[in-house]
């Protein structure tokens, strides 16, 4: 039985062909080690209707959904049924927060959650002709190990073309889930608690992407690789003949010399931390758990271990006002960070304020999910989804244009991504 997983293409993005569709080679590998065969389509780089003549025939195709591009994946599946009149179904971030949304009706299955044991119990039931629910809820996978390695031979790794400190680099996931509860975040998905990988588990990926296709330059996408010292040593020790280099997330209410040593001991080249704002104000409305002294502290502790430092910004949170938004700008300028990504809030399904949009102050709060993109970049679109007691979403859009024109103009010492080199015209010393 031939199993077709489909990535949508992500118009919105700046650059679509950075990263590898991680999540739909996780759910490859573990429908092969099941006896399935499975084709990867990676719709990326895709105009909204050029992918057509690249959708085949197939006993199932699966779908992954993100809120922003849910619109394009209902159109695949509905040219699926069109065409081959074959059973659809989906998963992913979007349908995890949303399962009920009438546009779904198309999906003939719906996952909710993380997809590595529930695929396989679908692809069965189709495979048997048994009856399945129409909306599946998988248990949170308890043991990570136990999850087959991704697929990444079903793609062509050197076609994707993320770089980290001016090398090409891969994404590894190291836990699942975050125990912080920010405001801006849906965390249906991964969960409420963290679950790790183990070390082993970890260098065994890492010694098998080197000897496939002699990379040794990683990115770290989970949210927790710097919350304990122990794993971090193991790491370092672990690590250290492998020679690689990295990139990880780190938090600011948990700094200390020790664990940017670590991080710079075992390889790491850079740090990222959601910094969010330059807004006490701000950062507690976010519930960040974290303050601007800590955020300050953070970046200098982790640049004197010899770490480059990234923050990522928030712009448009409710109870920003024009006046936060230059203090996230004046942070930028007195902290000395090396690199710096600013996102326009968008209230994305299962995070808080979109739960309670009144509380959190918001006067009007848009349901047209196509918009609810919010990167900052590709000429300041995105990020016109709400409208608070505090700032329209037009005057955001006001705020995006300053922000973009000293993004353009601050010299950064971090060296950016290309594409946002492309995009803004950034200076690098
Ligand atoms: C890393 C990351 C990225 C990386 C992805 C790297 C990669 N190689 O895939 C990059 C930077 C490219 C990225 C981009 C975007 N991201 Co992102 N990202 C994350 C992050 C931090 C981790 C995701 C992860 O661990 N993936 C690993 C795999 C294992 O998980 P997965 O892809 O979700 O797949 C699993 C399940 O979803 C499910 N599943 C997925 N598809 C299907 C299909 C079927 C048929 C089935 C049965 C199951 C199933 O099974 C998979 C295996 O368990 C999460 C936040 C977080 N900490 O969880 C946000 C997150 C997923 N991203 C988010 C968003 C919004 C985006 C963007 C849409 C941003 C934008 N343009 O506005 C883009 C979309 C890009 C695209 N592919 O179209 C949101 C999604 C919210 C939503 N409702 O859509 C999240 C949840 C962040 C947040 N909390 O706000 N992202």
């Amino acid at each position: 039985m031939l199993i077709d997983l489909i990535k949508v293409p992500d118009p919105t993005s700046i650059d679509d062909l950075l990263d590898e569709p991680l999540g739909l080679l996780y759910l490859a590998s573990s429908l092969r080690n099941n006896g399935y065969e499975v084709r990867i389509t990676n719709l990326s780089g895709h105009t909204v209707d050029s992918w057509k003549t690249e959708i085949k025939k197939a006993d199932l195709h699966g779908i992954q959904l993100y809120t922003p591009t849910a619109h394009i994946g209902i159109k695949i599946a509905k040219f699926i049924k069109e065409n081959f009149n074959t059973p659809v179904i989906c998963g992913g971030a979007h349908p995890t927060a949303l399962p009920n949304l009438k546009e779904l009706s198309v999906f003939d299955t719906i996952n909710v959650g993380e997809g590595e044991n529930s695929i396989v119990e679908i692809a069965d039931a189709y495979r048997d002709k048994k009856h399945i629910p129409r909306i599946i809820r998988s248990k949170f996978i308890t043991d990570l190990d136990s999850i087959s390695l991704p697929a990444r031979d079903l793609v062509n790794m050197m076609s994707f073309h993320r770089k980290v400190g001016g090398k090409r680099c891969f994404g590894i996931v190291g836990s699942r889930g975050c125990n912080y509860k920010c405001n801006f975040c849906d965390r249906s998905l991964f969960g409420e608690r963290a679950r790790f990988r183990s070390i082993d588990n970890i260098v065994e990926e890492i010694r098998g992407l080197i000897s496939d296709y002699g990379v040794k330059n990683f990115e770290f996408l989970d949210d927790m690789w710097t919350v304990t010292k122990k794993r971090l040593r193991e790491f370092r020790d672990k690590a250290k003949e492998l020679n690689i280099s990295y990139r990880c997330n780190g938090r600011s209410d948990v700094t200390n010399k020790k664990v940017y040593d670590l991080v710079y001991d075992s390889g790491g080249t850079m740090i990222c931390f959601g910094i969010e704002s330059g807004s006490q104000r701000i950062l507690d409305l976010i519930n960040k758990q974290t303050t601007v002294e800590k955020n300050f502290e953070a970046i200098k502790v982790a640049q004197s271990a010899g770490l480059k430092v990234m923050g990522y910004f928030i712009a448009g949170f409710p109870g920003e006002t024009r006046e936060t938004i230059q203090e996230s700008i004046d942070f930028i300028k007195k902290s000395g960070i090396d690199q710096a990504q600013f996102y326009t809030f968008i209230p994305l399904p299962g995070c808080a304020v979109y739960k309670d949009p009144k509380k959190f102050g918001i006067t009007r709060m848009s349901k047209d999910y196509d918009n609810y993109f919010h990167v900052t970049g590709k000429n300041g679109r995105g990020g016109k989804i709400i409208d608070t007691e505090y700032l329209t979403s037009r005057e955001l859009q006001e705020e995006v244009k300053k922000i973009r024109e000293f993004l353009r103009e601050h010299k950064w010492s971090g060296g950016m991504q290309d594409y946002y080199e492309k995009d803004l015209g950034y200076k690098t010393n």
